[in-house]
């Protein structure tokens, strides 16, 4: 069977990698239609040696379409998606909007890929920074349990869009020639206070909660409860801002409910589909955001027991925010429902 399918947020940075992997993942298409704000519709983009139109997304523009991923930001998921549920489209969600709607799946192939099948018209695609942890964690749940998760991330700024890199360049080039940088988007966009982002470390992701963490840590939080499918598991997260183009590195101390053989453990890791052991510290080899950058798996290394806990890991966990982190996880999903129908 081939598929009508429509990308929502197409002149975006997500958008842009979910047409470049349709494209060379050979996706089964009848047609793709490119959807995007009033302000980018008509831009022309390349597909197939075929130049296609953006259009404007409007509640009409789903007549026909069998599969719609949507990365146009929470706002526009949910003003679209119920449109595109009611003409029988699946909507895969790349926005926070449904994530934690009981009724709508949150899916990482590698951890639920089961759940896909209990859409009722919507299955949204986790955080970045929760996608490639739970990825990496699963194969430990299934063997050994995991009661306890402290994480402490090094995220890139792509994952705050286009005009984040820019920033970022921008502010180190003002630093090298000896000028003041000058902050204008981070960390949130939409708050008043802005800081340097060149050679620092900002430790907010979003907006503060009442309870101190950010959104960015409680969505690690909860979804990572959710895709796990168990409210047991205790979550702590630490959320950092870093000037990294491409690609976010996580600091994960796991405690696990058994036992465990470190080297059985390296094989677990080494053995699970989507996750690649790089570990080897005689030889300064562990995983690097310059080479996740612009590959689909996730890269664990820095494998070792806790020297408090004897039933706890240390591990660091590196993926492409853009790919694994939001297109190639929302693609990958797709590729699952065409493979069922
Ligand atoms: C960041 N994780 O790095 C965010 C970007 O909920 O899909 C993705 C936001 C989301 O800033």
């Amino acid at each position: 069977k081939l598929f009508n399918v429509a990308v929502v947020g197409a002149t975006g940075a997500v958008g842009e990698q979910i047409i470049r992997l349709l494209d060379e993942r050979n996706f089964p298409l009848k047609e793709l239609k490119l959807l995007s704000s009033a302000r980018s519709a008509g831009s022309k983009i390349l597909f197939k040696g075929r130049e296609l139109t953006v259009e404007e997304a409007t509640p009409s523009s789903f007549e026909g379409i069998d599969i719609a991923l949507f990365s146009a930001g929470g706002d526009v998921s949910k003003a679209l998606a119920p449109h595109a549920v009611q003409a029988g489209t699946i909507c895969i969600d790349n926005t926070s909007a449904y994530r934690m709607d009981p009724e709508t799946p949150l899916v990482v192939p590698e951890v639920n890929v089961d759940k896909i099948n209990e859409h009722k018209g919507i299955i949204a695609n986790p955080n970045c920074s929760t996608i490639q942890m739970v990825a990496a964690l699963k194969p430990l749940y299934d063997r050994f349990g995991i009661s306890r998760i402290i994480v402490s991330t090094y995220q890139a700024v792509s994952g705050a869009g286009a005009k984040a890199i820019q920033e970022m360049l921008r502010q180190s080039k003002e630093v090298l020639e000896g000028r003041e940088a000058n902050p204008d988007i981070l960390p949130v966009g939409s708050l008043p206070v802005k800081h340097q982002i060149a050679f620092n470390a900002i430790p907010q992701i979003d907006k503060f909660h009442e309870n101190g963490f950010t959104n960015e840590e409680m969505k690690m939080i909860l979804e990572t409860k959710k895709i796990m499918g168990d409210d047991s598991i205790d979550v702590t997260a630490t959320c950092v801002r870093i000037p990294v183009v491409y690609g976010h590195s996580e600091s994960v101390y796991v405690e696990l409910k058994s036992d465990f053989d470190l080297e059985e453990v390296k094989q677990l890791l080494a053995d699970a589909p989507g996750i690649v052991l790089c570990d080897n510290p005689q030889e300064q080899q562990y995983p690097l955001a310059t080479d996740a950058a612009g590959k689909l798996e996730t890269f664990v290394g820095r494998v070792r027991r806790d020297l408090g806990n004897p039933r706890a890991l240390n591990m660091w966990i590196v993926s492409d925010n853009l790919l694994k982190g939001a297109a190639w996880n929302a693609v990958q999903i797709a590729e699952y429902i065409a493979i069922e129908q």
